[in-house]
């Protein structure tokens, strides 16, 4: 799935650090969609992030800050710090300070960055526990100033006691994909400064000099001097610039490496880089020893950290990151690091699994056997393995009884998309400033005001939308809209609906207008788009079934239902920026679906073959199933989560039938693919209770393929026998009577034969594009057809032929929806000339 993997290749799910590795198929995050906690608060137009631990607010009596500040900043520190406002005589009495005497004095908590800010009848005080603690005293006046309720100049006075619960806070560059530009860099670091996070870890998965092949090399003197900047601006902010180098598919554990090792570090301390880590993750070979790993980084504590007296202890990131594959044995490298590696380092784990919520249970099992608190490498927002998303969603999955004795601290690793990540940077920064008043509603609701003061509205639409991953680490979206199925329509629950997705329809121009941060409107763009015409699609979706369950427009209906159709183009560019895959997509398709169903019903008085995927998986229902069922190889549908005992993946026709051949194509993509139950057996169903089986027990088969005498079946399926495979489960293709020219009944001819039959199958969901001439027998007895067509670019022609091929009617066709009548009992065939989709010819007797 990750295609800038270099190493990435198809292997088994358990061992990342064994062989090759496919990241997709690591991942086997459970698909079940936990809600998202909290609730707005009323903040009474205070708005200051993170949530400080106290602070009390005197509305009665308040300074009139418009003159600005009088500084008296007893260290000398901070001189460029109040760029925010106006430093004046005249202005009202502001004093800066910190350290040990001064912040016992005030009360203010032994930690870093902890602070006081008062103010009262003697103007501002801001007593920083240490220098850092006296800039984030300073950031706090900064929002209370932006704040609604003092932008016209009353500060009102107040008694803030602040400090961070978690002393590592902030963000690891760590993903795959196109590392962030210089300018999003610089604009995130004053972002984090803002917000209170300390630390940025540069480890971009993509940047050469980080990894392979040149973590050994100088960087060019560009990239060093950009690197340069980027700790000046983290200096500025208070931020610790962590860089950190990802050497581990090609290092040789001799005395000529760890040299070059050593030599990249000076040259980056050269640079003014205080604060390193390794990262071992996504490797395979040699390089994953952790023996060698934890010599290596004791010995370079011992020879380069303590050497240079104002290195910080190093970071590491073990190859066993996650449950998922961590060995939990005593010779597991967990605890190896645990009994052998300086006690100082810090340890990265990203949960049970890759993109993980962060629990007590996860902390317990790594931290016991790496003897420390971990820390924790939280993957989101990242989407460097589902690129097509954005999320926008609220930060939750944090565990709120959490403290520093658990992990000592969390990093997020965000999108390619730096701007974009910011929302969920600001619910990062509040989780692990203020751990236990964490409200993520209420984080995000502010969060979406501080991004785009001037289109909030907007912006939250799309943001309430834009949450979930689809087949990933999957998250809430769309709380507050009901969707519904056709057939639990209600007036009220479509208006609301209606309603809904007109709103989405207009965000597009609105965030145009209203966003005046051209970065993040650069990166939503692409999304933003799609997403207003998803708001159109569902809006004449609801418009549409008020056509329908009228029910005396046939017509009108199939005319506008195609309008409403995305064709392939559409698809494509809804595929590469989707948004509303929990809720507002399903919606659209599966009424669109139904629709079609009902209609084609109507028309033929028979359940259409319009075939659903069903199975065990808990996205077997999903959308995602059509993907096996739409006669197109490219793509698969996908469980998502790793396959168990007792799994099956299957089809429903909607109605018992005589099932006589079923072929199914196991695999995302060929026939070596993981993806696949390679110990399996075909079985039918006429009740969905019990199972018989049509085929053996199959090993190791990716394309199946079973006819027979006819068995009675309403269901069928691919169920999983014993295997110790715990990948996902992935099918391209899954056929219950799959009809060809030869079995349809009567004689078809066109340009492509195979295909033709979609214009015969009972399934609206399926069509034949013909180009050119379309001619099929009219069986004895046809009065007539109707057409069901996509809408038509230029009329088509009609011919009614006798047995010598000779015209007997001929007739124009010019909308989607068309009646033929046959002229004569002379005739034999039909035929279609011009270019035409027909998604069925429904024969009327
Ligand atoms: C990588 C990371 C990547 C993330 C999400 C870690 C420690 N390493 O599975 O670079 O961005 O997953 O795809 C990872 O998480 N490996």
């Amino acid at each position: 799935m990750i295609a800038a993997v270099a190493c990435a290749m198809a292997c088994g799910t358990l061992a990342a650090q064994e062989a090759e590795f496919d990241l997709s198929s690591q991942r086997s995050e459970v698909q079940n969609v936990l809600p998202v906690t909290g609730k707005k608060l009323d903040h009474q137009g205070l708005i200051v992030n993170p949530m400080p631990h106290r602070m009390t607010v005197d509305r009665a009596n308040v300074w009139n800050v418009s003159e600005g500040f009088a500084l008296k900043d007893k260290q000398n520190k901070f001189a460029n710090a109040f760029g925010f406002t106006t430093l004046d005589k005249k202005g009202v009495k502001l004093n800066v300070d910190f350290g040990g005497k001064a912040a016992a004095k005030a009360g203010v908590k032994e930690v870093s960055g902890a602070y006081m800010l008062r103010i009262d009848k003697k103007g501002v005080t801001i007593v920083g526990y240490d220098e850092r603690g006296a800039f984030y005293g300073i950031q706090t006046l900064r929002q209370l100033l932006e704040s609604p309720a003092v932008k016209d100049g009353e500060l009102p006075y107040m008694d803030i006691n602040d400090y961070p619960d978690l002393p590592n806070r902030g963000v690891v560059e760590g993903f795959y994909g196109t590392p962030w530009s210089h300018a999003v860099r610089l604009s995130l670091i004053d972002f984090y400064g803002k917000f209170k996070m300390n630390t940025y870890l540069y480890g971009p998965k993509d940047d050469p000099y980080h990894s392979c092949p040149n973590w050994r090399l100088p960087y060019p003197e560009k990239e060093a001097q950009n690197i340069k900047e980027l700790i000046e601006a983290c200096n500025r902010n208070y931020v610790d610039f962590v860089w950190a180098i990802h050497p581990g598919q090609d290092i040789k554990w001799n005395e000529e490496d760890y040299n070059n090792l050593v030599n990249k570090f000076n040259l980056m301390y050269d640079l003014g880089v205080r604060h390193f880590a390794i990262f071992f993750d996504d490797i395979s070979g040699e390089g994953t020893n952790p023996y060698k790993q934890t010599e290596l980084l004791n010995r370079l504590t011992d020879e380069f950290v303590k050497e240079k007296g104002d290195v910080s202890p190093l970071t590491v990131c073990p190859t066993d990151y996650s449950k998922l594959w961590a060995n939990p044995t005593p010779k597991g490298s967990l605890a190896i690091y645990g009994n052998t590696m300086n006690p100082e380092i810090k340890v990265f784990w990203t949960g049970d699994v890759v993109c993980s919520d962060l629990t007590p249970e996860t902390l317990e099992f790594v931290d016991s056997r790496i003897k420390r608190p971990a820390y924790y490498w939280w993957n989101y927002p990242v989407t460097d393995y589902a690129r097509n998303f954005l999320l926008q969603g609220p930060v939750y999955g944090l565990d709120t009884s959490l403290t520093d004795k658990e992990t000592c601290g969390v990093v997020s690793n965000p999108m390619e998309h730096g701007e974009a990540s910011k929302l969920a940077l600001y619910g990062v920064a509040d989780y692990t400033w203020n751990v236990a008043a964490y409200n993520p509603i209420d984080n995000w609701e502010r969060g979406l005001g501080e991004l785009a003061p001037d289109a909030r509205e907007a912006y939250r639409t799309f943001a309430i939308h834009s949450c979930d991953t689809e087949t990933g680490y999957r998250r809430d979206e769309s709380w507050e809209t009901k969707t519904f199925r056709l057939a639990d329509w209600s007036d009220q629950a479509a208006q609301a609906l209606e309603d809904e997705f007109e709103r989405i329809e207009k965000v597009p121009a609105q965030m145009e207008q209203g966003c005046s941060n051209n970065l993040l409107k650069g990166e939503l763009r692409p999304w933003l788009v799609e997403f207003g015409k998803l708001g159109t699609r569902g809006k004449q979706a609801i418009e549409l079934a008020r056509i329908y369950r009228a029910g005396n427009d046939d017509a009108g209906f199939w005319n506008k239902y195609v309008q409403n159709l995305m064709d392939a183009d559409d698809r494509k560019a809804f595929e590469e920026h989707k948004s509303g895959t929990l809720k507002l997509q399903p919606f659209y398709l599966n009424i669109m679906d139904d629709m079609a169903f009902g209609f084609l019903k109507k028309l033929t008085g028979e359940t259409p073959k319009q075939y659903k995927g069903i199975g065990s998986f808990s996205n077997s229902t999903t959308v995602l199933s059509k993907l096996m069922l739409d006669n197109d190889l490219n793509t698969h549908y996908t469980s998502g989560i790793g396959q168990k005992p007792n799994d099956w993946i299957g089809v429903d026709l909607r109605d018992v039938r005589d099932v006589n051949a079923v072929t199914i194509i196991q695999g995302r993509n060929s026939v070596d693919d993981v993806d696949y139950f390679d110990h399996a057996v075909v079985q039918y169903s006429a009740d969905g209770k019990t199972w018989k089986p049509l085929t053996e027990e199959l090993t190791k088969q990716y394309d199946i393929n079973w006819k027979g005498d006819a068995v009675k079946a309403r269901y069928i399926r691919l169920l999983r026998l014993d295997s110790d495979r715990k990948n996902y489960a992935s099918v391209r293709s899954f056929e219950v009577n799959p009809l060809t020219p030869d079995n349809l009944g009567f004689a078809v001819k066109a340009e492509e034969p195979a295909k033709a039959v979609f214009a015969f199958d009972q399934n609206l969901e399926t069509s034949y594009l013909s180009k050119g001439t379309l001619t099929f027998e009219v069986s004895q007895g046809v009065k007539g057809y109707v057409l069901l067509m996509n809408k038509l670019s230029a009329p088509i022609t009609c011919k009614q032929l006798d047995k010598d091929g000779k015209v007997v009617s001929e007739t124009m066709l010019n909308t989607a929806f068309a009646k033929v009548e046959i002229a004569s009992d002379k005739v034999v065939s039909l035929s279609l000339e011009g270019t035409a989709e027909i998604f069925e010819v429904v024969t009327k007797k």
